[in-house]
């Protein structure tokens, strides 16, 4: 049947996911939506036909309408989250970052052991984007040869006036540290971050923008430039330079205009809006494998992966070192999904 879905967190992401849920996707409902912020969550709930609002995720996840559950609440609140939803075992998408460091990252990793097999999909939306899985399919092809560097761009029109300089690691860089890890098949071994004077226009904390360099335990280099305030668009680019060639994703496409002597396009301006594709094929996939009674997608084990990238990569940008990543073994349990 239907599947019931309780969303847990209703800021930009939660809304989004249950605008999804409801408007673009089959197979799955908005049973419950969860907020500390009641008026925010009955706000929402009044949306959706049936839907329950509730400031209590355990509350919305004992409901007997809710058969899986959707964490989109800031990623501090994601730990008792899952943990909750796997008391009940109810399988579970939870946004990115799967927890904010390594050891509750670990943490969930037991507790999903312990149930015996996978509940939990992480919302690393970009292996879902159109684009990424054609360059994915391209290099797992293999004509370009081995991939040497990957060239990353990530840059947001803006970010919140709380966010800081470590979040652009562990927010925005995460990113760029599962793509690595998804499209070279390779574990990132080392980090060190690079900045140039911050720009002028950057908020004192953040120091924007900064470069993060990877190195892979396949002999890979990686370079990300991160800007969180370039205030023009939302930017995501990755040119793999290979053996043999390269292949680029992420350039401005779409409609382009001419007129008075000028030519030109629009840019993206969030996430939301950029990868709207990416986000209803994770939602649906998530969901469709749910009703078969499946787990597919980036596991739990990616997210502790890059719990423990973005360790070492915030060690990294304080010291201006560059510094080692620390992991675990990866458990038999976790054993590569090659889909
Ligand atoms: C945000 O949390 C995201 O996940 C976006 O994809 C990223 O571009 C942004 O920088 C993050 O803050």
């Amino acid at each position: 049947g239907t599947l019931g879905v309780a969303v847990i967190g209703t800021g930009k992401m939660g809304a989004d996911h249950v605008r999804r849920i409801d408007a673009v996707i089959s197979g799955a409902r908005v049973a419950a939506v969860a907020d500390i912020d009641g008026d925010r969550a009955e706000a929402l709930a009044k949306t959706v036909e049936g839907c329950t609002a509730y400031t209590d995720p355990a509350a919305a996840m004992a409901s007997p309408d809710v058969d899986a559950v959707l964490i989109a609440s800031p990623g501090p609140a994601h730990e008792e989250a899952l943990l909750t939803a796997f008391e009940h075992d109810l399988p579970v998408l939870c946004e990115k970052p799967l927890t904010p460091d390594p050891e509750s990252a670990l943490r969930v990793l037991e507790a999903e052991q312990r149930l015996g097999r996978r509940r939990v999909q992480v919302g690393f939306m970009r292996r879902f984007d159109s684009e990424y899985m054609r360059l994915k399919r391209t290099l797992a092809e293999g004509h370009l040869g081995r991939p040497l560097m990957l060239h990353c761009r990530h840059r947001n029109v803006s970010v919140h006036p709380y966010f800081t300089a470590e979040m652009l690691i562990t927010d925005s860089v995460a990113h760029e540290m599962d793509c690595t890890r998804w499209l070279l098949e390779q574990e990132i071994t080392a980090v060190t971050v690079l900045r140039p004077t911050p720009s002028s226009l950057s908020p004192e904390q953040l120091n924007d923008p900064q470069l993060v360099i990877f190195e892979t335990d396949g002999g890979a280099l990686v370079d990300v430039e991160i800007f969180g305030n370039c205030g023009f668009g939302y930017q995501v680019r990755t040119e793999a330079v290979c053996e043999r060639g390269t292949a680029r994703i992420g350039d401005d496409h779409g409609m382009f205009t001419n007129a008075a002597g000028r030519w030109g396009g629009e840019i993206a301006q969030d996430y939301v809006e950029r990868f709207a594709d990416a986000y209803d094929r994770e939602v649906q996939q998530w969901v469709d494998a749910t009703r078969r009674g499946e787990v597919v997608g980036p596991s739990a084990w990616d997210g502790y992966a890059v719990a423990a990238v973005s360790r070492a990569g915030v060690t990294a940008q304080a010291t201006g070192r560059r510094t080692v990543v620390e992991m675990i073994e990866r458990p038999a349990f976790y054993a590569p999904d090659r889909r």
